[in-house]
């Protein structure tokens, strides 16, 4: 099913989302299946569960096969990161607003899958910053608090402006 996307103003965005202790619960399986029909539909490479109004440590990605698919993780941590990359950043709570943001070049992420099982993702690029964009999500930040150069953008001017970035860095 898909959720609504709670937009900028609401509450739920501000607030530290609480970690999952059963993971294998199917409550936690629907939800993790909504939010990925939702991601998909919006369309988006990364959602985080207190966009769709749910304050529980929840994210689900799809960057593209390049980048390995489909991700639903639960409980994630960043364990470790390094270098730095400042790129295009928009949210599916702030439509058609986007913003430059710094990122860790490289994030390994520890979190579990949905049978509870932990695992380590190391990640580059769009990934990594998705990572970063979800996980900050998880703990109240939005992307608004780092970004320079907010501008509003219509979606063929955002697709434009990602593309001439990744020209410039290839
Ligand atoms: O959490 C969200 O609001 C989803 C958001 C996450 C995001 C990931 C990576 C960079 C920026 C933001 C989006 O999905 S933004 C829209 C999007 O579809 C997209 C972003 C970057 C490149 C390609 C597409
Ligand atoms: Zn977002």
């Amino acid at each position: 099913m898909v959720r609504e996307i709670r937009k900028q103003d609401d509450p739920i965005l501000r607030k530290k989302a609480k970690p999952i202790t059963h993971p294998e619960n199917p409550l936690i399986r629907q939800l993790a299946e909504d939010m990925v029909e939702t991601m998909y539909a919006a369309p988006g490479v990364g959602l985080a569960a207190p966009q769709v109004g749910v304050s529980k440590r929840v994210l689900v990605a799809d960057c593209g096969e390049e980048f390995g698919g489909l991700y639903v993780l639960i409980n994630p941590k960043i364990t470790h990161q390094e270098g730095t990359q400042v790129g295009i950043e928009g949210c599916l709570s702030f439509p058609n607003l986007y913003g430059d943001v710094e990122r860790a070049l490289k994030v390994t992420v520890k979190a579990q899958d949905l049978e509870g099982r932990w695992k380590k993702i190391e990640t580059h690029g769009l990934l990594s910053r998705c990572f970063q964009h979800e996980i900050d999500h998880l703990n109240g930040v939005l992307f608004v608090d780092k970004a320079t150069n907010l501008r509003e953008l219509t979606p063929e001017e955002f697709k434009k402006e990602t593309e001439e970035s990744r020209a410039v860095l290839s």
